[in-house]
């Protein structure tokens, strides 16, 4: 526990199976409950070189044009998430990466299941470190300030 450090963002998506499945308010909600505040929001069709950009970490292995291609399979919803230590705190929230063995209590182990697919369809992504985080912001909210009058 690092309870100095400071307010953290986050990029978190609701990939095209969250969309698809009427969960944008689910995962909100959930996001809202914890405690977490939502500074920037955005539907949006991802296009692929966002998606080369966004999942580069992942590129030549097998799932990759599996998960470019399920990313761009229908809208997904970019959130800025904003609290104290809230890249790990969202991480948890989400769970693991396989829904099959996902915790219940997070997103993917209440309201996700392997389909059988070539990649895996979780629901949501959320940002691993600060440097991803910055990174991927950047990638869906390019050039946008976060100004708040109160
Ligand atoms: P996470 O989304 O939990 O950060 P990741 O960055 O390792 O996971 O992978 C990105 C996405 O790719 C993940 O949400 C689902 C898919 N994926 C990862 N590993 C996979 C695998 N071994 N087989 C199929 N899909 C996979
Ligand atoms: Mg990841």
């Amino acid at each position: 526990m690092n309870p100095a450090a400071s307010v953290e963002r986050t990029l978190v998506l609701v990939k095209p199976d969250g969309v698809r499945r009427n969960l944008i308010g689910e995962i909100v909600s959930r996001i809202e409950a914890k405690g977490y505040s939502i500074s920037a929001l955005r539907m949006l069709d991802a296009d692929r070189s966002m998606l080369e950009t966004h999942y580069a970490e992942h590129v030549g292995k097998p799932f990759f044009e599996p998960l470019v291609e399920f990313m761009l399979s229908g809208p997904i919803v970019a959130m800025i998430v904003e609290g104290n230590r809230v890249i790990e705190g969202f991480r948890s929230l989400a769970g693991a990466t396989d829904p099959t063995v996902a915790a219940p209590g997070t997103i993917r182990g209440d309201l996700a299941r392997d389909q059988g697919t070539k990649v895996v369809q979780n629901l949501v992504h959320g940002s691993d470190s600060l440097e991803s985080a910055k990174r991927e912001i950047e990638i869906f909210f390019a050039g946008l300030t976060i100004e708040r009058k109160s």
